[in-house]
């Protein structure tokens, strides 16, 4: 028996795993206790990379869709085909013509990080869409305005802060995200331990609500609001301190005057808790000795997420919380894209052109992915003729998935990289499968730049490719060639070693040869403050009230006076997601020990609601909102708010001509055939997937 030691690259927390194994069987998975950012923490999700790598659903050649059915193909063949016929559209109506989407893995994967974007640019398009506006959009816009770099998370400091405030995130199950912090529940736990306070302010009672001191209900969607009436507070009662921010940053007059028209007697009604509530927040969080407010997917994918998304790091800055021990602060990794931009001027960009049938912005190269479906399907110049889906799953993952199936449907050509037949991946021409997990070499160049601490790991590959695969960037570079005329003589690991010289860690002579000598990481220590130097504004300030931010308030405003409109008495529920510990997106569905157990992709629905409607638990019921319609039973449970409901994305395997056989005998429905890809947060673009109003029927 051996033993193999790398990071799990199924979500952000890069737990160390201890993985025994002898010949090619894995005998267990455990947690790496040495590893020096996650000490021996792992989640069930763990155990499932055995099961990705023995799935026999897995493709493992290429495959193309004929009239006959699914054949297999060689690589040469799938690439000279991918080759004529990409070219042939792009040659007929453009090169913006063929449209890429990326999905999530593509963040947890070097091969798909380091050549990518080459690919991309290689063909030329500026069709492109990722998940990233199904996400964390909002996020990169505010760092990108306020910081002036859209990487420039501010990473709250969880084993040093006194006083922790948890927005629209549930890191308990989703172990943490754009903050890598494994064992999130015990760091959390530590907060209170050492005399702290953890408040989580969510529409459902969450796990993470559990480990919390207080817990508050919110209305989704009006978060905003809420961040507002916590700062009018903390003006109004001038507990406000920029600390050693002071002469570093712009707009905080202007800011005072802004916040004047939340009081909290005025917001209360709307998120559904009192003003007093609301003062004793904004007291206990400005009062702490340190604090720091977390905001996460709940407020980013929401109508006003841009604002929300500024209104945090805004609330963490004016209360002295930003760039300090125990607040938020900037990382510093030892490859550090973000400092690195100080050389290439890669900082991000917004609204350079305006995407084509709905004239939505473009953020640093890419369009809002709600708008994909019609950019297919709207007739004209610059339609999107052929697409390319890599590591994506977007007719489960994207808002009205299945006008998105009807777009794909329609299209003249499309490639999917991937490593299954799915939801999306069915509607490809040519599907190429890559290797995963197990069989792929690991630096996590994206989680490092987000960690709780600056640490450092490579991991090598398990287990060798088999003669017919292909990793993703082998794929990506041949790709990469037919399209530029330029070979890159680089393989991964040369790629690596090359951005490795501009770390800024120059001392530590690191290189992959020397990152493999230390299979449990490198801890290079805690955050630094680090400003106003890593600022990339313009006048090197931290911008507190951006005109953007400041107009789009407007827009926010409307909401103080809406009376129920008929929509609201039509469709009286707001439905919103959920995540489970031992479930990964739409992806990892076919796990057998991961889906075994009780029904997961219920809806819950508070007792009162259950009760109104006259629905008993476990019973199915029709969900219709605007754009489509579900079945699915009701879990009743008091842990969701009132006029509330809940189910989890990710699932609706139902769908004919899929080849995951677990999935589809655990198929569930999908969220995203009932959020609308007209609700958008319009600053951003990101889609608004919470508090999508629905109806629920007894059938
Ligand atoms: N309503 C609603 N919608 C949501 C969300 C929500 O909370 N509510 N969450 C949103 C969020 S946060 C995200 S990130 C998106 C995710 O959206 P997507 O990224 O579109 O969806 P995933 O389910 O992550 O699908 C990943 C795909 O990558 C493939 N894959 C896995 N590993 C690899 C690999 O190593 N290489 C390649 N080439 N392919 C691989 C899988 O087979 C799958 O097809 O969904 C979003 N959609
Ligand atoms: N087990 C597991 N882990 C995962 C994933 C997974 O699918 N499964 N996905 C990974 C990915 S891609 C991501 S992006 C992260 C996401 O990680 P998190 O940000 O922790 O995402 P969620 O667990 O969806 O939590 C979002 C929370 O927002 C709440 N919410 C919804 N609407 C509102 C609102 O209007 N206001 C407020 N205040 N709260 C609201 C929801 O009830 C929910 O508790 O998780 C990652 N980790
Ligand atoms: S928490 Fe995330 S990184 Fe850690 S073992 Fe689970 S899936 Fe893997
Ligand atoms: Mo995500």
């Amino acid at each position: 028996m051996r033993t193999h030691f790398r990071t799990c690259n199924l979500c952000e927390a890069m737990c160390g795993l201890e993985i025994n194994y002898q010949n090619k069987t894995i005998i267990s998975i455990k947690g790496d206790k040495n590893d020096t950012l996650s000490k021996g923490h792992i989640c069930p999700k763990a155990t499932a990379l055995t099961d990705l790598y023995t799935d026999k659903d897995r493709l493992k050649t290429p495959i193309k869709r004929t009239e006959n059915g699914w054949i297999d193909i060689s690589w040469e063949a799938a690439f000279n085909e991918i080759e004529t016929e990409l070219k042939r559209i792009q040659k007929q109506y453009g090169k913006n013509a063929v449209g890429s989407y990326r999905g999530n893995p593509t963040v947890h994967n070097t091969g798909l990080m380091l050549f990518g974007t080459p690919f991309l640019q290689s063909l030329g398009s500026n069709q492109s869409y990722t998940a990233t506006s199904v996400d964390q959009l909002p996020h990169h816009f505010a760092s990108f305005f306020m910081f002036g770099h859209y990487l420039m998370f501010p990473i709250p400091d969880i084993d040093r802060t006194d006083f922790m405030l948890i927005m629209g995130g549930n890191p308990a199950v989703s172990n943490g995200s754009i903050m890598t912090a494994p064992d999130f529940s015990n760091r959390l736990k530590a907060i209170k331990n050492r005399g702290g306070k953890v408040v989580v302010v969510d529409p459902r009672f969450t796990e993470t609500a559990k480990i919390a001191n207080n817990y508050y209900p919110i209305k989704p969607g009006t978060d905003a609001f809420l961040l507002l009436a916590m700062l009018h507070v903390i003006f109004e009662e001038k507990l406000e301190t920029l600390g050693h921010l002071a002469a570093h940053t712009n707009g905080l007059e202007t800011l005072r005057e802004a916040v004047k028209n939340y009081p909290p007697e005025k917001i209360a009604k709307i998120i559904g808790f009192s003003s007093e509530e609301i003062k004793q927040m904004a007291r206990d969080f400005a009062n702490a000795k340190t604090a720091v407010c977390y905001g996460r997917l709940g407020l980013s994918t929401q109508e006003f997420g841009g604002l929300c998304q500024w209104l945090v790091n805004v609330l963490n800055c004016v209360t002295g919380n930003l760039d300090t021990e125990g607040g938020a602060l900037f990382t510093k990794p030892i490859i550090d894209i973000v400092g690195m931009s100080k050389m290439t001027g890669k900082t991000g960009s917004f609204n350079k052109r305006q995407s084509r049938v709905h004239k939505l912005p473009e953020f640093t190269g890419e369009f809002p992915v709600a708008t994909l479906s019609d950019e297919i399907l709207t007739p004209g110049e610059g339609q999107i003729k052929a697409m390319i889906t890599i590591a994506g799953n977007p007719v489960l993952s994207t808002p009205n998935g299945k006008h998105l199936e009807e777009a794909f449907a329609s299209l003249e050509y499309m490639v999917s990289i991937d490593i299954y037949l799915n939801e999306t991946t069915k509607y490809a021409n040519i599907i190429l499968p890559t290797t995963t997990g197990l069989e792929t070499p690991l630096y996590d160049l994206v989680f490092h730049q987000f960690a709780i601490r600056n640490t450092a790991k490579y991991s090598e590959a398990l287990f060798e490719k088999s003669e017919e695969q292909r990793h993703d960037w082998e794929i990506l570079k041949e790709l990469t060639k037919r399209f530029s005329g330029k070979e890159n003589p680089l393989n991964l690991e040369q790629t690596l070693d090359y951005m490795l010289q501009f770390s800024s860690y120059k001392d530590s002579n690191l290189s992959v040869e020397e990152l493999k000598k230390h299979p449990h990481g490198l801890d290079f220590g805690a955050l630094k403050p680090q400003l106003p130097e890593r600022l990339f504004t313009a006048d090197n300030k931290v911008e507190l009230a951006h005109p953007l931010f400041l107009g789009d308030l407007e827009r926010l405003n409307a909401k103080l006076n809406e009376s129920s409109s008929e929509k609201t008495l039509e469709f009286p529920f707001s439905l919103i997601g959920r995540r489970h510990l031992r479930s990964n997106n739409s992806w990892m569905h076919n796990s057998e020990r991961l889906v075994k157990g009780k029904e997961r992709c219920t809806l819950l629905i508070h007792p009162k609601d259950a009760n109104f409607l006259q629905i008993e638990d476990g019973q199915i019921v029709k969900v219709t909102s605007d754009v489509g319609q579900v079945q699915l039973p009701i879990e009743i449970t008091d842990s969701i708010m009132p006029g509330v409901v809940s189910i989890p994305h990710g699932w609706g395997h139902h769908r004919k001509g899929t080849k995951m056989e677990v999935a589809q005998q655990h198929a569930g429905v999908s969220l995203n055939d009932l959020t609308n890809a007209k609700n958008l947060d319009f600053l951003t673009g990101n889609a608004d997937l919470s508090g999508t109003k629905v109806k629920i029927e007894n059938i």
